[in-house]
């Protein structure tokens, strides 16, 4: 908890550690009521510094020390200063061995950073400055160390000891206790230590790597979990070969481990040798998983397993440079999922995210570049910025150098910096000089925030035969930054003819014509393109793939996009033609409910959807997304000023629209697939992913004709389907339905089978929290007392208070603010327990000026009531007063 006015760090304040930590020997000796930490340290002077011999500054958070030796010999009271965050002593030579002996309480630490307790088991999480929680250290990534590490415990608890690297040794000491020794050879900064201790099963493997080393692969969860672990350790195989072919990267110790947890604030941490995994985001079975979690699995999985190169054996300097590795490791993480599923509907899925979330932050008061400044708290940028827009600066830097030129750059970059801590200036040097290119410019995407907008106009010279497209970019301000200089803007693009057939491009003043699909730099405020050998007017499709994440607008009518829709080579593209089209359907909806008109929605929206409900030859999965309308979140991300109640009765009344016009074509589907559903057994592919995402958007339109025959068929779904896909389907439409008792029973049904797993339970609250329906504060509030749910417990947090406050849209803003109070409340209360949590949770609030008067009015109180509550942890004191300055 915050005692002093918190400290802004600068970027531009780094400087080069003072000492260097080149081994370090813990031993932890784990006891119900109190651990004690053990640590030996050999340091020495950054000669990189100079040759003075400065104080020795260690950070320690809530750590008790009991003994301190400097080379051996204990340090008296004079001989060191304490205080809240530091430890500082003189040291006396250049090179010296300092041993400290602390105590501390994992079994009440309910902030999950450092050392902690999930349920019976201990675990740890360091990232980004945990490790400061667990004894005194120089607590910064571009310290790295070799670390041999030591657990003692009660062996009947705690028959598993696990830490990083491989094992060395093991024994037991007295009747009770046992120990394990581990080794992990390689340098790491202290943020990727890990511990583990607890009564563990575990499912083994095997992999092989492209060198013919043998390496182990182990998963340990709590015992009844064993069932759930095949499909993460699937993943796992299948990422470590994939990161061999596709970037050349091999595995290096001679085991891998993963372990799950209840208790975790993200979704997993890649610790060197030991990941340590939230359960949600590694245990996954038919039975009680959905296809969406299956999916995020393997990508989780391949993503902390991808760190181990970008980001362990190459880590970053300081904690600005975040995106180094976290940008780099979404962008491999998504290749990796867009070659094992579609990879259009992958792309289609990441965008759309993108642009609902990422978008908004960029628009509001947290918002940062990739690389930030500065920041309070660390632990508040772990955002969508650093991670998907870091993502996407990576796709771009693929895009203009080419997927070879791109490869010989990551493979420069590893080649360079294996070992090292570097920044995201070495990364783009290594893109540079592979390649012989200057980024100069391009770089801006690192330091510049907010998301560029890009304005395009054509311009068709029948008699010269060019046709020329003009951009326009500029980028709104954003806090701290007023003024924005042009990014390098990758252009993908088409232009299709009028049979949709896809024109040979060539520039004017090119002498050859090239492909049909080229990728235009645009690099200037103001740029203009023109092609030659146009006979006809072209129909341009643009930023084909999301080729930069930008907002680009162009005049495009309906019929045209419908035309885009049916004929665009490029998938993505016909998806965003899809959601152009819907999104101007949906503003007509919206300006009528402004005018107090009768809803009429444009019957050219339904017509398209009907061709492709109609066409069996297209990819089922493609078909959903397109069935599927831009989200609420989204269209008020779009919005100047969010109308809540508009967006919500123009989207339902939209939806209602296409399930009456279409109901014959969606029955037929729902039903050929259902029946394919019932005969075939689950699969976890993409394939089968298609088949079940059709069906089920068609149960979900179908439902809202309420007749009788569609109730009985989601019945049926709900209570024989053999995978949590239809079975949770079923009940969110139920949940959303006005049957009222059917609703009840399936819920009462669900929580009785599902008692024991509070995964799935989690799914169930959920739902219920997600629900539009009238009430549905009070019934969130209900939930609350509900023996499954606890406070303390981040999943249960995101499941029933984060779904209702991001998804819950007219729940959530309702007019009186008692949505906003009851945020407010819950965001008090883990500001004592968990401030990581509860300073996410906070984020809905931050976007007060996106709403009315009256609603800001609310918002703003409910954020200065909060200021106000007394001790704020940094966490939410940073998120807090940034949104109100
Ligand atoms: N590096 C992890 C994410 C992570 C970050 C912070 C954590 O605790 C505050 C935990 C995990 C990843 O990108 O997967
Ligand atoms: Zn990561």
């Amino acid at each position: 908890m915050r005692t002093e006015q918190p400290k802004v760090i600068h970027l531009k304040d780094y400087q080069a550690p003072e000492y260097l930590i080149d081994e370090t020997h813990l031993t932890f000796e784990l006891y119900e009521d109190r651990t004690l930490v053990h640590a030996r340290l050999a340091l020495r002077r950054n000669l990189e510094r100079d040759q003075s011999l400065p104080p020795l500054v260690l950070h320690g958070q809530e750590l008790e020390l009991l003994a301190l030796a400097l080379d051996g010999r204990q340090l008296g009271p004079k001989e060191y200063q304490l205080d809240e965050n530091q430890l500082s002593l003189q040291p006396d030579s250049p090179a010296f061995s300092l041993e400290t002996t602390v105590c501390i309480h994992p079994e009440s630490n309910t902030a999950l950073e450092g050392l902690y307790k999930s349920g019976k088991m201990f675990c740890t999480q360091c990232e980004a400055e945990g490790f400061r929680k667990i004894t005194y250290y120089l607590d910064r990534p571009d310290v790295m160390s070799v670390f041999t590490t030591t657990v003692k415990a009660d062996k009947k608890r705690y028959p598993i000891l696990l830490s990083n690297g491989n094992p060395v040794a093991s024994g037991t000491e007295g009747d009770d206790r046992h120990w394990a020794t581990w080794n992990d050879p390689f340098k790491k900064p202290a943020y990727l230590f890990a511990l583990v201790a607890g009564d563990l099963k575990s499912v083994e493997d095997s992999f092989t790597t492209m060198n013919d080393r043998e390496v182990a692969l182990r998963i340990y969860v709590e015992p009844e979990n064993i069932d759930k672990c095949q499909h993460a350790l699937d993943s796992l195989k299948r990422s470590m070969r994939w990161d061999e072919q596709v970037y050349g990267r091999e595995y290096d110790l001679d085991i891998f481990m993963i372990v799950a947890v209840s208790d975790f604030n993200m979704g997993a941490m890649e610790n060197k040798g030991l990941n340590i995994f939230n359960s949600g985001a590694v245990l996954a079975r038919a039975e009680t998983a959905t296809d969406a979690a299956h999916q995020r699995v393997e990508a989780i999985v391949a993503h902390e397993y991808f760190h181990n190169w970008s980001g362990n054996r190459v880590t970053c300097r300081d904690w600005f440079q975040l995106s180094l590795k976290e940008g780099f490791t979404v962008f491999r993480d998504a290749g990796f999922s867009a070659d094992m599923n579609s990879a259009t509907v992958k792309r289609i899925e990441d965008v759309a995210y993108l642009r609902t979330h990422q978008f908004a932050e960029d628009a509001g008061p947290m918002a940062h570049p990739i690389r930030p400044d500065s920041f309070i708290e660390i632990s508040n940028f772990y955002t969508l910025t650093i991670y998907e827009k870091g993502s996407e600066v990576v796709g771009m830097l693929r895009t203009l150098l080419g997927a070879e030129g791109f490869r010989q750059g990551t493979d420069l970059y590893f080649a360079r910096h294996d070992g090292q801590a570097v920044t995201c200036d070495d990364f783009v040097k290594a893109m540079e000089e592979a390649n012989q290119v200057d980024l100069t410019q391009f770089k801006r995407w690192y330091s510049q925030a907010g998301t560029p907008h890009l304005a395009v106009s054509e311009h068709f010279d029948a008699g010269a035969r060019t046709y020329s497209l003009t951009f326009h970019q500029s980028c709104p301000p954003t806090p701290g930054q007023k003024h924005k200089e042009p990014f390098v803007i990758p252009i993908a693009l088409g232009l299709l003819d009028q049979n949709g057939q896809e024109l040979p491009l060539r520039l004017q003043g090119e002498q050859t014509v090239g492909s049909s699909s080229r990728v235009l730099s645009v690099t200037q405020a103001k740029q203009t393109f023109t092609f030659a050998g146009m006979t006809h007017k072209p129909l341009p499709s643009l930023l084909r793939g999301f080729s930069a994440p930008v907002k680009l607008e162009f005049p495009y009518e309906r019929d045209q996009l419908m035309f885009l829709m049916q004929h665009d080579s490029d998938g993505f593209n016909r998806w965003e033609a899809g959601q152009r089209l819907a999104v101007q359907a949906l503003h007509d909806l919206i300006a009528q409910y402004h005018c107090n008109e009768t809803l009429v929605i444009d019957q050219r929206l339904l017509t398209a959807l009907r061709s492709l409900l109609e066409n069996d030859s297209l990819d089922q999965a493609m078909v959903a997304e397109m069935l599927s309308l831009p989200s609420e979140a989204y269209l008020a991300e779009i919005s100047e000023t969010a109308d809540v109640e508009a967006i919500h009765v123009a989207r339902e009344f939209a939806r209602k629209a296409i399930a009456q016009t279409l109901f014959e074509p969606l029955w037929q589907r729902y039903q050929a697939n259902r029946e394919v559903s019932r005969s075939t057994p689950y699969v976890a592919h993409a394939e089968h992913f298609a088949r079940r995402a059709l069906q089920n958007i068609a149960l979900a339109y179908l439902m809202l004709s309420e007749k009788a025959e569609v109730l009985a068929a989601c019945l049926e779904q709900f209570e024989q389907a053999d995978n949590m896909t239809e079975r949770l389907t079923a009940l969110v439409v139920l949940v959303h339905s006005p049957f009222e008792e059917e609703k009840a029973t399936a819920l009462a049904w669900f929580a009785e089978r599902f008692a024991n797993d509070p995964l799935v339970m989690d799914q169930w609250f959920g739902v219920q929290a997600g629900c539009p329906l009238p009430g549905g504060l009070e019934r969130v509030q209900h939930l609350m007392q509900h023996p499954a749910f606890t406070i303390k417990n981040p999943n249960k947090v995101r499941a029933l208070i984060g779904a209702f406050a991001n998804q819950n849209h007219v729940n959530f803003h309702r007019r009186d603010g008692a949505g906003y109070r009851f945020l407010a409340d819950q965001v008090i209360m883990l500001n004592a327990l968990n401030p990581q949590i509860a300073s996410r949770q906070l984020s809905p609030l931050t976007r007060w000026r996106k709403f009315d008067q009256a609603r800001q009015v609310l918002m703003k109180g409910e954020l200065e009531r909060i200021l106000a509550s007394g001790e704020l942890s940094s966490d939410v004191y940073e998120v807090v007063s940034k949104s109100l300055a």
